[in-house]
């Protein structure tokens, strides 16, 4: 079996890892020997195409620099501030300067150039992410001959908001040049494939895509997931009790609606406390009983867009307070940091309604760690916006539009009303699919689909 390497964007760092993602990524590559390689969070005066190994806490790391103008280019700009936007479909937020597009690129091959004196001709690599497109054209333009896999973390845009990315149809040749493009769900790949048959020659006379040939890359959904026995432990460990504990002394017996997202603008976090809004001022008999509690850390916080969501998140969990806080009742807490899991997991498991509503995501793995951590004898509720991925496997959930800050303002009201048993109900067959869609099966089924000869492998191990 060949060796794993995984390329993204950053490396893990020390200490314990902070989301399953990676929990599952090490796991794997503890069992098949390889590397982690990506950008060391180092900004130098010169490029070096030089990457530094080192082991941090058993895991084999390898290391670049990047320079300030390339990775502003690449990061800030072009990923994060055209990609993410557009293949979000909000292309209102987005910021087209196409010169960012030099500096991705830039990137990219400075990657393909330090990881390629490391490679051998048998090691499969999985190339993680939006920031990465074009890594295995660059690999291939220097002579890699590898398996490579790519794997997309966010949906996969419509045709419209794709054409309005620069130099998209060399980011969709790029595509073209995996073996295997892994996305979140079918709604992706339905995407992906009506703008890949576009080029079949009946179509569009003109289209630039005419010459891509993805004949030889094949597409699949892959839905991510996390580990949600991992969450059900963890919600009753001793951090997670001591959490616990501190909140229900101020909650006393008002019940818990509970947000837990990255301060971003695809989470729909002003439309949720909008929806909250409605709720207390359409039904008094939920003043004083419920509580919403919003954890948003700050992220990429240097890109406009992302503080101007954050002052409209303060700016409405204000207006919500001040109308209806009472001296002794307050209708929210908004804490805008970073928890350790096992303090999430208890929060999950505390709340009544577990409130998931982007207005896009790739999938969502909030929602699945909140069904991981419930208490299987008196669960909460996950309310969940339709256009998350983790939608299509979670259908037991209350479906909502997040759009519709009506439809989310009925969906809690049904939640928080809603009878133990169906609660039960709903949260068995939820717990069943976060199962079946756990990170490991996850990982295994890419990989397996990668480089079948694993497959065989396992299969004559099993023998
Ligand atoms: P994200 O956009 O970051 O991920 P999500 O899938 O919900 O969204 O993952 C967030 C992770 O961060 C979860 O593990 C969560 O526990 C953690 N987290 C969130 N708030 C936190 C807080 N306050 N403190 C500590 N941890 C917190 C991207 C895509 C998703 C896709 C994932 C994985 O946008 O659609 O599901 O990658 O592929």
């Amino acid at each position: 079996m060949g060796r794993l390497i995984i390329v993204s964007n950053r490396t893990p760092g020390k200490g314990p890892a902070a989301g399953g993602l990676a929990v599952a990524l090490r796991k794997t590559l503890a069992e098949r020997e390889g590397f982690w390689f990506g950008w060391s969070g180092k900004l130098v005066d010169a490029p070096s195409s030089e990457a530094r190994f080192e082991s941090i806490d058993g895991l084999t790391v390898a290391q670049i620099d990047l320079t300030r103008p390339d990775h502003h280019a690449y990061y800030a700009g072009f990923s994060n501030s055209i990609l993410w936007p557009s293949f979000h479909l909000r292309l209102d937020l987005a910021t087209i300067e196409g010169h960012w597009y030099e500096g991705y690129r830039a990137v990219n091959q400075q990657f393909a150039r330090a990881l390629l004196p490391h490679l051998r001709p048998d090691d499969i690599i999985w190339v993680h992410d939006y920031h990465l497109i074009p890594l295995a054209s660059e690999l291939r333009n220097l002579g890699a001959r590898n398996r490579i896999g790519f794997y997309l973390h966010i949906p996969f845009p419509t045709a419209d908001a794709l054409y309005a990315i620069p130099h998209h149809n060399e980011l969709m040749r790029d595509l073209s040049r995996y073996d295997l493009v892994g996305m979140q769900a079918k709604r992706d790949v339905a995407a992906f494939t009506e703008f890949a048959d576009h080029q079949s020659p009946s179509s569009i006379s003109g289209n630039p895509l005419k010459s891509v040939d993805f004949s030889r890359s094949e597409t699949a959904a892959f839905p991510i997931g996390s580990d949600p026995d991992a969450f059900a432990s963890l919600a009753v460990s001793p951090a997670a009790t001591k959490m616990v504990k501190r909140v229900e002394r101020t909650l006393r017996e008002q019940r818990l609606i509970l947000g837990v997202d990255r301060l971003d603008y695809s989470k729909g976090l002003p439309q949720r406390v909008e929806a909250y809004e409605k709720l207390l001022a359409n039904d008094a008999r939920f003043r004083r009983v419920t509580h919403l509690m919003q954890i948003a850390p700050p992220s990429r916080d240097s890109i406009k867009e992302y503080q101007e969501t954050s002052d409209a998140l303060d700016a409405i969990c204000g207006r919500v307070m001040g109308r209806f806080a009472e001296p002794d009742w307050s209708p929210l807490t908004y804490v805008k940091r970073a928890y350790g899991q096992p303090s999430l997991a208890g929060l999950y498991r505390l709340a009544r309604v577990g409130l998931v509503t982007p207005l896009r995501d790739g999938m969502n793995l909030v929602a699945h760690e909140f069904v991981g951590s419930q208490d299987p004898a008196n669960p909460g509720v996950l309310v969940l916006s339709r256009f998350a991925g983790a939608a299509e496997i979670f259908p037991d959930a209350i479906m909502v539009n997040p759009f519709d800050t009506d439809e989310t303002a009925e969906a809690l009201r049904m939640a928080l009303d809603m009878p133990l048993q169906e609660r039960i109900d709903r949260w068995t067959t939820l717990m069943a699919a976060a199962r079946k869609y756990s990170v490991d099966n996850w990982s295994r089924n890419f990989l397996e689909r990668l480089a079948p000869a694993t497959t065989s492998d396992s299969a004559t191990a099993r023998r």
